[in-house]
């Protein structure tokens, strides 16, 4: 846990000097498969994550990179899941979008649009049986609040009363679809009040607006032992994924939502409180050198024998 300002904005800068290499591995060939990148959108992870304890569970979405490096799975084996190998966070067969570390209770990474909010709710109905005093966080975007698995998942989990802290990360875009063009209400705390769930919003730009209202809403959880919703307003500055070639955004919306990043909100915040900007390039170049060496160490790490292919796989005839 990073409680003071700089350790977050060094988590901030970890996230997107690593996702920024990843675009560049990513458009030579030397990353495949799918990447959504959630530059713009650090904040949120951060500042949420931050106060979650080790035992507390996480699940995310495709959009996780942040999540797994804010909860402290080593960059490394990020980056060599991202090139496929045996070294990765996930053994190299999720690469970018099924990162999974049970070491910190990281349950993924799910290519499912609101397939972890069930997984959420089942992990915190175990933990309830088992009367084990855990929290599990559920990252999603806005796009999941129109599938009906985040209705039911909600539903349960308040007339249950289980202990997940369901965060929104509302970005205004499910990939093309704009919120406001799909939702006939765009109040989101207002869907998950309706099924008796304390809900707020906050300035998903700023990581000490999230941070305090993350505090809050997980205190609240534990209190009650029930759920809470939090929305956090972000954007994300890139594309959908690396497929997208973008059209349906005006590059002024982009240029707008820039003039509030997260790493610049977070800055100014350090120079109020006397942090130079000597100290904020320092560690720029440590982060830089982080992501160098795991790019170095994924790209030399081991990719499996194809051999190997069935391991793991549960067939008709193996349970024979
Ligand atoms: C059930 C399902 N439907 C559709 C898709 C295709 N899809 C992938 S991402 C996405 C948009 C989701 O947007 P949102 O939930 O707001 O998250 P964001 O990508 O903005 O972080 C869609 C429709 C999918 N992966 N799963």
């Amino acid at each position: 846990m990073t409680t003071d300002l700089l350790g977050r904005y060094r988590t901030m800068l970890r996230i997107r000097r690593f996702e920024e290499r990843c675009a560049e591995l990513y458009s030579a060939e030397r990353i495949r498969g799918f990447v959504h990148l959630y530059i713009g959108e650090e904040a949120v992870a951060v500042g949420v994550i931050d106060h979650l304890r080790e035992d507390d569970a996480i699940v995310a979405t495709y959009r996780e990179h942040g999540h797994a490096l804010a909860r402290g799975i080593p960059m490394d084996a990020v980056m060599a899941e991202m090139f496929g190998r045996v070294e990765g966070v996930s053994g190299g067969r999720g690469g970018s979008m099924h990162l999974f570390h049970a070491a910190t209770r990281f349950y993924g990474g799910n290519a499912i649009v609101g397939g972890g909010l069930p997984m959420a709710v089942g992990l915190a109905l175990a933990d309830r049986m088992r009367d084990r005093d855990r929290v599990t966080a559920c990252f999603f975007g806005e796009g999941a609040m129109a599938e009906g698995e985040f209705h039911e998942s909600i539903n349960l989990a308040a007339l249950w009363g289980l202990p997940v802290l369901f965060v929104c990360e509302n970005n205004l875009y499910a990939m093309g679809t704009a919120l406001a063009r799909s939702e006939s209400e765009t109040n989101l705390p207002l869907k998950a009040a309706a099924y008796e769930v304390p809900a707020w919003s906050c300035d998903g730009m700023d990581v000490e607006a999230v941070s305090d209202a993350a505090e809050r809403a997980i205190a609240l959880v534990r209190d009650s032992g029930g759920p809470v919703f939090l929305e956090a307003r972000t954007f994300r500055f890139r594309a959908h994924s690396m497929y997208d070639p973008d059209r349906y955004r005006d590059k002024s919306e982009i240029d707008q939502w820039k003039t509030r990043d997260p790493l610049l909100v977070a800055a100014a915040a350090l120079r109020e409180r006397r942090i130079d900007d000597a100290a904020l390039a320092a560690v720029d170049h440590e982060v830089m050198a982080e992501v160098d060496a795991a790019v170095s160490a994924a790209e030399a790490g081991t990719l499996e024998d194809p051999s190997d292919v069935g391991r793991f796989v549960v067939s008709a005839r193996s349970r024979e």
